[in-house]
């Protein structure tokens, strides 16, 4: 087989309709991942439902409601090669209704592409995502102000839309300075594979060129096995096939795992990344597996798989340290909203606020304030309502971050400094 390139997991991310299916289409047409005449297929079918220029986005966007109604609702994984790299990426719904499902692609990139389109600039779901792409852990992006088409290639507005970005970014904690913002339209294909006369005030890297800036992630290969559970499939002939990406640690055949909070164990059968076989999986891989003693109904997505002498972490209470995004009016002990951390989402009960922090130096402003609301930075005692995986992050980073939500928004993000594990065995 040839050696690899190294892999990347890339996230596109930002508000609805701006263009990131459309984007993601692109770059697999650009890079040969889809061939010409499956585009022209989808621009005939799309044109003729009256869906016309979703023909990029549908390589991305295949379930029925998605092209009915225009958007992206699950994400999905594609894969695409660069000169440097090859990457699977993950298309992120935009709508706010699915930013749950955007918190699930988001917490397993290495990276983002932000679509913000030139016409609306920074939105709702704009801030949303960079705020949680931050908190989930992302710390390489790259920002493609799309539509430029559709804003006459103004280089006024595109200043414009990157000074409010560089704001934003600079609040959630990236630095803009070292940012590439690209002007790119993505239905016209601009700036994404080579460079147009139509941008000639523009004289940093294309799209393309900007991904192969990115920095390979390290592998956390000497940490004990990490993988949470996407899905589960049966398959006739195969078994039992767990499916998700590895995170910490390395799966290899033959290995004895455990699955938590599940409680089951098995043996790894085979492994299978890209519809083909491998000895072992790494750091970043997504892969799907075959167990040996596992019924299907054995475990679940937000199950996470270890090895049976280093199994994941279920916790009883944990310490978490959160900042607060958005909240209509106080948070005080007793709420309990739905944690997503890496696949789980479980609602957990504040049971303690022990601390107020400035959330800009982190000292603490208040000993166990009796509630907090939007922009407070807390240390808070956390009790999850049914059995839940998580990590200390300062051992297991991958596994120890977390989005809250409440009522269809994103209320707060944060991570685990403590745990106090339940006695599984
Ligand atoms: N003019 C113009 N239109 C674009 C461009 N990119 C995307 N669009 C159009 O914008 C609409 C939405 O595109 P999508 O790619 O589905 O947007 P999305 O961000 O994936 O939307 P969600 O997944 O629902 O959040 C479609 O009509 C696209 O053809 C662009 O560069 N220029
Ligand atoms: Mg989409």
């Amino acid at each position: 087989m040839a050696v690899e390139k190294p892999h990347l997991n890339l996230a596109v991310i930002g508000h609805i309709d701006h263009g990131k299916s459309t984007m993601v289409g692109r770059l697999m047409f650009e890079t040969g991942a889809v061939p010409p005449h499956i585009i022209e297929g989808y621009r005939k079918e799309a044109e003729s439902k009256g869906k016309a220029t979703f023909e990029f986005a549908w390589v991305m966007d295949n379930l029925k409601e998605e092209r009915e109604r225009g958007i992206t609702i699950d994400i999905a994984h594609k894969r695409f090669d660069t000169p440097k790299f090859y990457f699977t990426v993950v298309d992120c719904p935009g709508h706010r209704d699915f930013v749950k499902n955007m918190i699930t692609g988001a917490s397993q990139a290495d990276a983002a592409i932000l679509v913000v389109a030139a016409p609306d600039g920074v939105m709702e779901q704009t801030k949303e995502h960079v705020f949680l792409a931050r908190t989930l852990g992302i710390t390489q992006l790259i920002i493609a102000i799309n539509k430029m088409d559709a804003a006459k290639y103004d280089q006024k507005r595109f200043e414009e839309v990157k000074k409010d970005l560089s704001a934003l970014l600079q609040m959630v904690g990236y630095k803009p300075a070292d940012t590439l913002f690209i002007p790119t339209s993505a239905l016209q294909g601009v700036n994404i594979a080579k460079k147009s006369p139509e941008t000639a005030w523009y004289t940093g890297p294309t799209l393309l060129e900007a991904l192969d800036t990115l920095k390979e992630p390290e592998k956390p290969t000497d940490k004990p096995l990490r993988l949470p559970i996407q899905d589960v499939y049966s398959i006739s002939g195969i078994g039992t096939v767990p499916v998700g990406r590895v995170e910490t640690g390395i799966m290899k055949k033959g290995m004895k795992v455990s699955f938590m909070p599940a409680n089951k164990e098995g043996e790894i059968k085979s492994i299978e990344m890209h519809h083909e076989e491998i000895p072992q999986a790494l750091p970043g891989d997504n892969i799907g597996f075959n167990v040996r003693g596992l019924a299907k109904g054995d475990i679940r997505r937000g199950d996470v798989c270890g090895p049976v002498d280093a199994p994941p972490t279920v916790a009883d209470e944990f310490t978490a340290q959160i900042v607060v995004l958005q909240h209509p009016s106080a948070i005080t002990v007793g709420y309990t909203p739905v944690f997503h951390c890496h696949t789980t989402q479980t609602a957990c009960t504040f049971v303690e606020l022990k601390k107020k922090l400035d959330p800009r130096t982190g000292e603490t402003k208040e000993e166990n304030p009796t509630f907090i609301k939007a922009g407070d930075a807390a240390i808070v005692q956390v009790k999850p309502t049914k059995p839940m995986v998580i990590e200390n992050v300062k051992e297991l980073p991958q596994l120890g971050r977390f989005a809250i939500r409440d009522m269809g928004s994103t209320i707060a993000a944060g991570m685990c400094i403590a745990i106090q594990p339940k006695q599984m065995r």
